[in-house]
């Protein structure tokens, strides 16, 4: 099998959750980091969609991240991200999908209305593996890709609004299904967990993230210390720390 190769964005926690994947398992694989906006051409061309992640994995080219953790899964079963029960592996699904869609882009809405009035922010965090040519020509054409990433993931107050209420709702539900070990579906660190905590990235910062941010602005600061205190929150720190391990990535 050739070496697989993950198309991502660096900052990014639907990429995020792929990578954990990857390095969960242990396999070796190489990262190819893209920005936004010049990443269009080359994704539609592979995939015939624009998002990231996607992953080359023995011939094959997939896009979306439960896919991709579905395809990994499927090729290196050890150690397993789904449970063995059916009925525990049917919960575990359902939550990746809860967490997905009612989490993923919504969390989002609200980290994007907070941060694109901080362009050097945005542009350091999203070009974190660029050279210095790529990174000054981005910042030169972020007055461009502003309003294009405004539109396309629709910033604005009322969905801010919806992303944090989401956001807390998504906190509380964690909260509400967690187990005695600690683990959202039985004993075990499982899909469900690793989908919940790495969605939760943005608004937690985890350390063990392994793209370190930029220094974020106040009112990402102050929407973070606002939930800090959330059980949930904690949790993800908790998770983090116990299960998210080295990096599996090699040099091309
Ligand atoms: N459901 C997809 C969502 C992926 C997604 O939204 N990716 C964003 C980055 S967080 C993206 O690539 N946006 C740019 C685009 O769609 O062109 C997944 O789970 O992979």
């Amino acid at each position: 099998m050739d070496r697989p190769v993950l198309w991502q964005f660096t900052y990014s926690h639907f990429n995020e959750k792929a990578r954990w994947a990857l390095d969960f398992k242990r396999v070796p694989h190489v990262r190819r980091s893209l920005l936004p906006g010049p990443h269009g051409v080359k994704i539609r061309r592979m995939t015939g969609q624009t998002a990231v992640p996607v992953l080359e994995l023995d011939g094959r080219v997939i896009h979306d991240s439960s896919r991709i953790i579905a395809a990994l899964e499927e090729a290196f079963p050890d150690p397993p991200l789904y449970p063995r029960d059916e009925a525990e592996r049917r919960r575990a699904l359902e939550l990746e999908d809860f967490f997905d869609v009612e989490l993923g882009p919504h969390i989002r809405r609200l980290a994007f209305y907070l941060l694109l009035p901080f362009p050097d922010t945005v542009v350091a965090m999203f070009s974190q593996e660029s050279g210095w040519a790529a990174r000054a020509a981005f910042r030169a054409a972020f007055p461009m890709v502003r309003p294009m990433m405004k539109k396309a993931m629709r910033i604005d107050r009322q969905g801010a609004e919806l992303g944090r209420a989401k956001t807390v709702a998504a906190l509380d539900r964690i909260a509400k299904e967690l187990g005695p070990a600690g683990y959202l579906v039985g004993d075990r660190f499982t899909v469900a967990d690793l989908t919940a905590a790495a969605l939760l990235s943005p608004l937690v910062a985890p350390p063990e993230f392994p793209y370190p941010p930029p220094p974020m602005p106040e009112p990402v600061l102050e929407a973070r210390s606002s939930l800090s205190e959330h059980p949930a929150f904690q949790w993800v720190l908790d998770t983090y720390r116990r299960h998210r391990g080295a990096s599996a990535a090699v040099r091309a």
